[in-house]
This record gives C-alpha cells, structure tokens and sequence, in this order.
C-alpha cells in the first residue's frame, strides 16, 4: 500500500519511517558557504531548532506578545469537529509536525465523531516525534500512529500515502518562511502528492497593525532574542565556528513593502569570525547584518491566490474576529 523509498528504525516502544530526500540538499557547511561568506549574509531558519531552539520556541509560544500560536489553537479548537465531518480522513500527515500539541484538536474531534484514522507526523527531528508516538499511542488508543522522520525541503515524493481520503496539515505560520517562489514551489509538491480528494489543512500569519506585528517578534523576556542568537552556537558547534553570541544583538522589524517580518543578527563591534571545519574566516563590520528568518504575513486574498494557483480548491477559510490568522481548508477536486 506505502509507496516512496524508507527505512525502519526500530525501538523498544516505537519505530519510524525515515524518509528519504528526493533530491540532494545542501548541508550546513554549504549554507554557510552560500549564505555567510559574502553580504548580503543570510542564514536558513532551520538551524534555529537544536533542541535548545526548540525548547525556546515553545517558549515564545508562550509569551503574551507571540500571538500566532495561541490564535491558531483557538481556530483548530473551534473548528476541528467541523473539519474532520468534513473530511473524514483516512489518514493525517502533519508537515514540520514538532510537538503536536495543537493537532491534537484533530484527535480529539476524531475521537467525538467516532472516527478512527492513522496520523504521520512528520519532523526532521527523530526523538521528537518517537516521543509525541509514544505519547499519542498512549492517549488515542484507537489511532494508528506512522511517525516519519526526514526533511520536508527535501521534497515530499517519497513520502507513503495511504490509498484511503489524506488530509495534509501545515501549520503554524511556517509557510510565512518561504519566499513566494519557494512558496509556490512547496504547493506545487504537495499537490503532486495529493490524489483527487485529498485535503490540503494550512495555517498562516495575517497583516496586521505594524506594532502588533512587532512586538510579536521582539518580547520582553528577550525569549525571541535568545533563539534568534542561540543559532550562533548551532554554528560554533556544527562547523566549528568561534561566535561570541555576546559580540551580537536581535533586530526584528516588519517590512512593509515586502509585508513580512525580517529577522537578523547585528554584529555589535568589528570583529572577525572563523569557520574551522571550512578553513576560512569573514570579517563582519559594527552594525552589519545577517538575516536569520523572514516570516511572512498575508492577506485573505493572497492566501487563497496561492492555493488556488496549485490547483487546489477552498473548502473553508477560518478565521478569529480579530482576523490575526488564517485556517484553510482545500481540497484537490476530483477530475469531473
Ligand atoms: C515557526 C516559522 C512560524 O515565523 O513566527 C517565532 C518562528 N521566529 N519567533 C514565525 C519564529 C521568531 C515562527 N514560525
């Protein structure tokens, strides 16, 4: 029934699926050839999540000011029963699935209509999502769990879909990451993976006041600071970089032009910076910058503008009062 090319790995309590990239993707050390070498310096916001990263992110969440998340469970707990009526999948395949803790609203409307199915999820992270399995397999006894681990930029072909209605989820905001190409591009190959009526469920960060948008990514904790600065030691760590996080300082702020959140590393004084495992060093000016992470904010138009252009069709399109997030559902029709 699985089709795509993976391998087992098993435990005592569980096992997963690696799934393997369809194409070769760049390591770190090619990023930070590509990215860092020459301004405009950049980085791709994956290496944020180290298990450190990801405790910090889950922090954020937390903090008064970093409204998406909390926004985004407030929709799924409101509307996942009408979702899984809907839909009644088969199975459930979660992108970037982390910690799961928000499709669990999924679960349990699952469980209210009676309704059983597999959930995938799926995470770069293998001890994260052996751990969400576990925990899962304990509390949904009913649910058939088929946790995968591998890469989701390195293209989703290989990835096993059941024969049965699959519904995808991306959630979080995380499509706001990719640039409009990278974003059609990442359409496009879950389309490709859909068969007729399977369902696309995608969350994504709204324009909104500047000021709300800001303080988002600039809390007063400084947890956002912390992770965007915790990627200096990824680097030290992974290609033997010397950063001193101390010589650096967090500068978020919202383009209008753009309508996304630009996040960078400011270099607090001259200094230069060696990479052992490269053999070579950059010298970073006072005041030079290095992009971190964009993160997109759309409007209700371009949001469904971008499904529709990748062949899919809007089932609903959720939204609080405040209009802050988005919740769509799309669906890839069946031919006529
Ligand atoms: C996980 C990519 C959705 O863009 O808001 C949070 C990451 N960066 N605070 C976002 C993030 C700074 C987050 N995403």
């Amino acid at each position: 029934m699985n089709r795509g090319e993976h391998s087992a790995r098993n435990t005592a309590q569980s096992s997963y699926l690696q799934v393997q990239p369809t194409r070769p993707m760049p390591g770190i050390l090619d990023d930070v050839l590509n990215g860092l070498m020459h301004p405009p310096r950049s980085l791709p916001p994956k290496y944020f999540y180290d298990e450190h990263g990801s405790w910090l992110f889950d922090r954020i969440c937390e903090t008064k000011e970093y409204y998406p998340t909390r926004t985004e469970d407030a929709l799924l707990s409101q509307y996942s029963s009408e979702i899984i009526r809907q839909t009644l999948p088969v199975q459930i395949v979660e992108l970037g699935s982390g910690t799961s803790r928000k499709t669990r609203r999924l679960l349990d409307a699952c469980e209210t209509h009676a309704h059983t199915c597999s959930y995938a999820p799926f995470d770069v992270c293998g001890e994260m999502v052996h751990q969400v399995a576990i925990e899962l397999r304990h509390k949904y006894h009913w649910l058939k769990m088929e946790p995968l681990v591998g890469d989701y930029h390195a293209g989703l072909g290989n990835l096993p879909v059941a024969s049965g209605i699959t519904m995808f989820v991306f959630l979080g905001g995380t499509i706001g990451n990719f640039t409009p190409d990278e974003a059609r591009d990442f359409f496009d190959e879950i389309r490709d993976c859909m068969h007729p009526g399977d369902y696309l469920l995608l969350g994504a960060d709204r324009v909104k006041d500047e000021r709300v948008l800001n303080a988002a990514y600039n809390d007063v904790d400084g947890l956002t600071a912390g992770f965007n600065l915790n990627v200096l030691n990824v680097l030290n760590r992974e290609v033997d970089a010397n950063f001193n996080a101390g010589n650096f300082s967090h500068l978020a702020l919202f383009n209008r032009e753009l309508n996304r959140i630009e996040m960078y590393l400011v270099s607090a004084i001259d200094q230069i910076i060696s990479f052992r495992k490269l053999g070579s060093s950059i010298s970073l000016s006072k005041g030079e910058r290095i992009l971190t992470e964009i993160s997109r904010k759309f409007t209700y138009r371009e949001l469904e503008t971008m499904i529709t252009g990748s062949g899919m069709e809007i089932i609903r399109h959720y939204e609080p009062v405040n209009n802050y997030f988005s919740l769509i559902l799309s669906q890839l029709r069946k031919a006529q």
